[in-house]
């Protein structure tokens, strides 16, 4: 354990500075998700302001191994620390990696033009304390850049930073407090349910599918909700009302008429989780307009996903970098695109009650859907299914390789409960010759194509007594 573990990491941060600096042509390979998006937004405007010539490629893991140094200096984001780097180590040209996933190289292990930053080595958490963009933000901070500190909180929420109590902590928690001193973000305590600018507050609602309520996937039960609880649920002008518009006190009936019919539905050993399911800390940029996407964290976060998962990086790092004409007409054709997709392919999947069940968890075959998606389908299916469980999707992968993609997903009480999903998954995909990890309540994994029985097996036999 390191001494001052903050303190030490910013000295890393320093040299860091020096390197970025005096260079003069800089490739930044970046991940592919919120997070990795985010942290080459960061990175990219840092540099634009140096005025540093650079490049920014986002990649999957899969690609670092056939990656070349090409460049003086190459900074690899939200990436690379899990990964063999033995190529660059042995070159000229100078390596700098801004990660938080877990470390396979020791701290200090190379020195010269090769730095790897990771709060790993300096005993700081990298799942819930920081995230790719958050290490990016602090190198910008180095050179003042306060005014990025909002892509840092968005990058923390893409990355699932706050799921274990609602909150952002630890260095995510500065890095928060930077964005609202420079006037960025506006942070409050708040229900947590997604859709808060642009979801009819009953649509909203109908989507709760932590647990299955009498309102989950049910818009005139929301409907008859809101008017037993007394909540219009429209405005004056006849104009639908989301979550943003309601008062501190219609939500709070709102929260404790959830907590009374969650309380209702949950065995007694969750029934003290239950405020985290429906409430927590909320992020709004107050530089971006009222009721569209991009003023919430979280719904900011699902349209770079869709950016993503149509391949479109270019669009989204457009947008983070503050396009809001051109990039962001894209960005909401692909959003749209993007959702359309995915209720077509719910619709497929439900109408063929496709939802096959094992002793410990439940799993759908949804060949035919692309692996980009196939965990964010996993997701909207488990609200048709058992709460309890589980839910496992499988699709084929959408290039050329030959292999499954795995998706899991479950309510957020199976692992405040003490099950670590990702962990499990990783586990059970090496076993059969494959690899995975994740978060606790999403994660997946890739496996060979004959081994989806054996996988299926081997979890629910791991999941024996825990679920
Ligand atoms: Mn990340």
């Amino acid at each position: 354990m390191v001494k001052n573990p903050k303190s030490t990491m910013m000295q890393g941060f320093q040299k860091a500075h020096d390197m970025v600096k005096t260079a003069e042509d800089v490739k930044i390979y970046s991940h592919i998700d919120c997070d990795g998006l985010s942290a080459g937004a960061i990175l990219s405007s840092t540099l634009d302001e140096l005025e540093i010539d650079h490049e920014v490629e986002f990649i999957s893991l899969d690609r670092i191994e056939e990656l070349r140094p090409e460049n003086e200096l190459t900074i690899f984001s939200d990436l690379a620390s899990g990964q063999d780097l033995d190529k660059f180590v042995t070159s000229n040209s100078k390596v700098l990696i801004l990660d938080h996933h877990p470390p396979v190289r020791s701290h200090n292990q190379y020195n010269g033009g090769f730095l790897e930053l990771n709060p790993h080595h300096y005993g700081i958490d990298g799942s819930y304390q920081i995230s790719g963009g958050g290490m990016s933000y602090l190198l910008a901070k180095t050179f003042g850049l306060l005014r990025l500190s909002w892509m840092g909180v968005l990058s923390a929420v893409g990355d699932m930073q706050d799921s274990h109590n609602g909150k952002l902590q630890g260095l995510n928690q500065e890095i928060l407090q930077d964005a609202i001193t420079s006037d960025l973000v506006n942070s409050c305590y708040d229900l947590s349910i997604y859709g808060r600018q642009t979801r009819p507050l009953f649509i909203a609602l109908s989507y709760f599918g932590d647990v299955n309520l009498p309102i989950t996937n049910n818009r005139n039960e929301c409907i008859l909700l809101l008017n037993k609880l007394e909540i219009p649920t429209k405005n004056g002008s006849g104009k639908q009302r989301t979550l943003y518009d309601l008062s501190i006190e219609e939500k709070q009936r709102i929260f404790s008429e959830l907590v009374r019919m969650l309380s209702k539905e949950v065995p007694q050993r969750y029934v003290k989780h239950i405020p985290k399911l429906v409430s927590g800390d909320t992020y709004e940029f107050l530089n971006e307009e009222m009721y569209t996407p991009l003023r919430d964290a979280s719904e900011f976060s699902t349209a770079v996903n869709a950016c993503s998962r149509n391949k479109q990086h270019e669009i989204a790092l457009k947008v983070l970098k503050g396009d809001r004409d051109g990039a962001l007409k894209n960005m909401q054709k692909l959003t749209r695109k993007h959702r359309r997709y995915l209720a077509q392919n719910m619709e497929i999947l439900r109408e063929e009650g496709m939802i096959n069940k094992l002793d410990n968890l439940q799993y759908f075959e949804g060949n035919g859907i692309k692996s980009e998606v196939i965990g964010t389908i996993t997701g909207m299916l488990l609200s048709h299914a058992d709460w309890k469980k589980p839910i496992i999707g499988f699709t084929d992968v959408s290039n050329q390789k030959n292999g499954i993609k795995v998706s899991l997903r479950c309510s957020r009480l199976l692992t405040y409960d003490g099950i670590h999903f990702g962990n499990l998954i990783k586990k059970v995909a090496e076993k059969v010759g494959g690899s995975g990890g994740g978060h606790s309540v999403a994660c997946g994994a890739y496996i060979p194509e004959s081994k989806m029985d054996d996988f299926l097996k081997k979890f629910d036999n791991s999941l024996e007594g825990v679920v």
